[in-house]
């Protein structure tokens, strides 16, 4: 290590694991990055994700400046313009007509900082997040069963429980770390059970002794009937249902009103299989149900969260060693989020809108000006913007044209819109292409603040480059403006230290044990304290100066009568019915190597060679009803849009499911924006969109040709029937696969794209198998290969490693494809050590019987572990066709 290079240790900024992370930097350069071996969420681990951040940096692509209606500007210039249209708006139209839409992805300060700024002195509630989209519901069901919304467990009871419900989640690729805690905890404890809930088979069934596949949708059904049995086989603990709860007798009369029968029917599961996991839970004191957006993305979600809080209640499961409801945040600070109030429905620091709270906030932040009333949810929100009611709206950190339901009227809604700043970090998104001011924020890696993962522990992201460009801190934009309005007293802040103190301050104020966030131990750091501060999980009071492991272990909760609440709710499916025209159930989520709309993961090459292209999963036999075959185009509609990706076949789907993922947008693909399809329906008590069963129809698109592409320079993709682009490393290049009409006039397509000094050019019009390589200065610009059949195409593999190399001796080598079949490694696997599908499948041909032995051999699964799940798959598959 030279004297250059110093190690500092910060958070990662994906999941809602929160793993700590080392970075090592030289020269104002990340290198390198590790798990941080002290901190609590990961102990030196990482997933994929995590391992690739250095890649991910550099100032290609960054959004560098401030602008104006797409004229460059200087920060005082697109400062003042926002305080003025912010302060005209308001005295024109009241606050009522400003909107902030806020992300879990900003930290703990620049988060405070916005809602006080919106609420408190501009005076408007129309204040929400993408953690609406996330989160809400969960947040919901835990106000209304404990009073407040605080998750109870710690990471530590994953190991230390018997049996492990997962509900709606797909860990192994969303939570990676701790899936790999979870999978560790089973090797070690031979009597703990897994089971999986999920319509679908995912990589996370790999650890599931039982996976109950039930039909979308059904999950409260389950859970009453979980109740209900529970209670018939006297599962149930009397005695604290008695000391500490309320509303179990409603509640349980709802539940018994179903037969066995029936709930079987309703979830779509044998008899045998569900009693199976009924007597699991029953039997098993130490239960931890881990859930995720199979549960809150849904327009009843919030019941279901509270049919999987009543079980916990009645049996006396919440806050012990190994036992809670423990709802997984998906966000980096979804949770910092909930902590500042950013949901429209709250105020702030765990208060609502009630008239004391009321009082403690304007008190405490002294202020006239505080909004009294809850403003609009996203969905509202959105159409709010629609209607022109709201003029002016800041959206900062989210990228709601791909992330929002209903999404190609967000984007018209935007357009429509006079007023519409965007605070991000890169400048090309599908939200940025509607903005009239942009505004360059700072990213991971330069900012510095606090985010709080999914078990309530805060944990410090750190500072360790120089921002590129004119790129600034959120807090900071948003300081600015508020001075340029007037309330430069109550915005004195230098640092986001002094925003993180008096956040911990109002946390404590007139608190009393009345909220459950509190950190008011924190609120006298200094600023060597907080650079210093040590991942510690809320409250941190004077009761728990040290911080708190598990939440509500005495039995005492945050509501008025201090005895937590079971929701009498009655089970309710999705909100619409597949039909003749729509007869299939679209189901949507993520991959394991992007992040949501691909901003940053889309930076690296590694993580983009896992899947390349967006695709939908489907059954074979609901293919083959569709006329459709493995890496067909097809086109998936739904009464609000339509959307074209290839086929993948999955057993793993039932019939008539499909499953799109969420993160391809128009920066990458055609027409991949899978929330075009959704419907803006929600949940009526949170708000949440009903992400995860939407009916479609799917059918094929003829694509007599495909081609594909190696550019130096993104390419005008509009005379394609389809296209799908990933970046080559650092910027160098792109990367594309598309879909032409027959006789397609490569020629004049290259004329008008392409100057060159040469073009080398191959033909052969029977199996539309056309070649281009043009160059300048043996460099080349644009290599195109066509073919009728896609499967005879270069490898992306290939095409990315010829983008960078000089033209040696003849285009022609390149135009023949030297070498195109040895570097073709098939869809990466194992992201960190670079191994493909079609080695790992030769490797077990030759004779590697596990994954131990894969390992030895090829590296693969060795480091992160994120794969260990498709390498099962693939040991299992391949032996079972050698067998066969
Ligand atoms: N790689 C990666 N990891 C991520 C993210 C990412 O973008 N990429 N995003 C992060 C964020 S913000 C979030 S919110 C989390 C989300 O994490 P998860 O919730 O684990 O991820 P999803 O893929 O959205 O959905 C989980 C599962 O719900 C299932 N499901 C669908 N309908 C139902 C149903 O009716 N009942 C049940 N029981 N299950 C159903 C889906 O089939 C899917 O497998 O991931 C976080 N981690
Ligand atoms: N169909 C369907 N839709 C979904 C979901 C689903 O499962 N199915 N999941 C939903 C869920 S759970 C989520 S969380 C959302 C996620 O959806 P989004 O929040 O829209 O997705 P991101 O890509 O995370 O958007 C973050 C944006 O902020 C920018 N950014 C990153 N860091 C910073 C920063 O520090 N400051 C600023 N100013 N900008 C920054 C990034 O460049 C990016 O443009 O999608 C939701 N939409
Ligand atoms: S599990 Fe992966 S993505 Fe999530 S915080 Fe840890 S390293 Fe980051
Ligand atoms: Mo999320």
């Amino acid at each position: 290590m030279t004297e250059r290079t110093n190690t500092k240790d910060t958070t990662c900024p994906y999941c809602g694991v929160g793993c700590g992370v080392s970075a090592k930097v030289r020269d104002d350069q990340i290198i390198a990055v590790s798990g941080s071996e002290t901190h609590p969420a990961n102990l030196g681990a990482l997933c994929v994700k995590g391992s690739a951040l250095h890649e991910t940096m550099g100032s290609h692509g960054r959004l560098l400046h401030p602008s104006i209606n797409g004229q460059q500007t200087d920060w005082e210039t697109a400062l003042d313009t926002v305080a003025d249209r912010l302060r005209t708006i308001r005295e024109t139209h009241g606050p009522e007509a400003i909107a902030f839409y806020l992300s879990g992805q900003l930290l703990t300060e620049d988060y405070y900082v916005a809602n006080k700024l919106a609420k408190g002195f501009i005076g408007t509630g129309h204040v929400d997040t993408n953690s609406r989209l996330c989160m809400s519901s969960a947040v919901a069901s835990y106000k209304r069963a404990f009073g407040g919304d605080a998750v109870p467990c710690s990471y530590e009871d994953l190991e230390s429980c018997d049996l492990l419900v997962l509900v709606g989640s797909n860990a192994a690729w969303t939570h990676p770390v701790l899936y790999r805690r979870m999978v560790a905890a089973k090797n070690n404890n031979p009597d703990m059970r897994v089971v999986v809930i999920d319509p679908r088979r995912t990589a996370t069934c790999d650890i599931a002794d039982v996976h109950l596949a039930i039909t979308p949708g059904s999950d409260s059904f389950l859970f009453m009937g979980l109740l209900a049995w529970l209670h018939q086989h006297r599962a149930t603990d009397l005695d604290y249902i008695e000391a500490h709860t309320e509303g179990f007798a409603e509640t349980l009369a709802i539940a018994q009103q179903y037969s066995m029968d029936e709930i079987a029917s309703r979830a779509g599961l044998e008899q045998d299989t569900l009693t199976t996991f009924y007597q699991w839970f029953a039997d098993t004191e130490k239960t931890i149900t881990f859930y995720s957006q199979g549960i809150n993305q849904s327009s009843s979600g919030t019941d279901k969260g509270n049919a999987i809080i009543n079980c916990h209640l009645a049996t006396g499961r919440i806050g012990k060693v190994g036992a809670g409801p423990f709802s997984i945040t998906g966000q980096p600070n979804a949770m910092g989020g909930r902590e500042v109030g950013g949901l429209a429905n709250q105020l702030a620091a765990h208060m609502d809108y009630t008239p004391e709270a009321l009082e403690t906030v304007a008190a405490f932040w002294q202020t006239d000006n505080l909004c009294q009333q809850p403003g609009l949810k996203a969905v509202d929100l959105f159409d709010a913007v629609a209607e022109g009611k709201i003029k002016a709206i800041w959206i900062m950190g989210t990228n709601p044209v791909v992330s929002l339901p209903n999404a190609d009227k967000v984007k018209a809604a935007l357009q429509a819109c006079d007023t519409v700043i965007v605070s991000d970090c890169i400048a090309e998104t599908d939200t940025t292409a509607t903005a009239n001011i942009l505004l360059p924020a700072t990213s991971w890696g330069e900012k510095s603040g606090t985010v709080t993962n999914s078990e309530r522990r805060i944990s410090r992201q750190r500072s360790l480059t120089t921002p590129p460009g004119e790129a600034r801190h959120d807090w900071w934009i948003l300081t600015l403006v508020a001075h340029k309005l007037g309330f430069t007293h109550a915005f004195a802040y230098e640092s986001p230290r002094d925003v993180f103190v008096e956040h911990a301050a109002l946390s404590g104020f007139r608190n009393g044990g009345k909220r459950a966030f509190d950190i008011s131990a924190l609120s006298t750091l200094t600023q060597q304290q907080y650079d210093d501060l040590k991942p510690v999980q809320w409250p941190v009071n004077a009761t728990n100066p040290e911080g708190t492991k598990r939440l509500f272990g005495d039995g005492r909760f945050v509501t008025s009568s201090g005895r937590a609440q079971f929701i009498p709710l009655q089970p309710q499916g999705p909100r619409q019915e597949p039909s003749a025209t729509y007869p299939l159930i679209l189901n949507t989520g993520r991959i394991r190597d992007q992040w949501h709309t691909m901003t940053r993961t889309g930076r690296s090459q590694r993580l983009l060679n896992h899947i390349d292209a967006p695709f939908v999963l489907i059954n074979p036999s609901t293919a083959a009803d569709n006329n459709l075959a493995e890496g067909d185009l097809a086109e998936i509609s739904t009464r609000y849009g339509c959307i074209q990706v290839q086929v993948t076949l999955d057993e793993g789907l039932a019939e008539r499911q499909i499953f799109v993922p969420i993160h391809w947008n128009d920066q990458y693909a055609s027409r991949a924006r899978v929330d075009s399809l959704v419907a803006p329906l929600t949940d009526p008590v949170s708000g949440q969109p009903e992400f995860k069963y939407n009916p479609a129809a799917i059918k094929k698109v003829e694509t007599p040709q495909w081609a594909a592409l190696i550019c130096a320079e993104p390419l005008d993709c509009s005379d394609f029937i389809y296209w799908s682009m990933a970046p080559v490393a650092d910027g160098q290049g792109y990367c594309y696969r598309v879909a032409t009409a027959e006789n397609f006039d490569w020629q004049s397509y290259l004329n008008r794209v392409q100057e060159s000094d040469g073009c080398a050019h191959y033909s052969d019009p029977a199996m539309g198998d056309e070649r281009f390589i043009c160059y300048r200065q043996s460099q080349l610009t644009l290599g195109i290969f066509t073919h009728r059949d896609q499967k005879a195409l270069p490898s992306p593999d290939w095409l990315k490693d010829i983008i960078n190399k000089p033209i040696e001796g003849s285009p022609w080598l390149l135009l023949a494809g030297r070498d195109m079949a040895k570097s073709d490694k098939g869809r990466l696997i194992c992201s960190c050590f670079e191994v493909g599908e079609k080695q790992i499948i030769q490797a077990i041909v030759d004779g590697a019987c596990s994954v131990k032995h894969l390992g030895e051999q090829l590296k693969c699964g060795t480091n992160c572990g994120s794969c260990l799940p498709e390498l099962n798959h693939l040991v299992n598959q391949t032996l079972k066709i050698d067998a066969a």
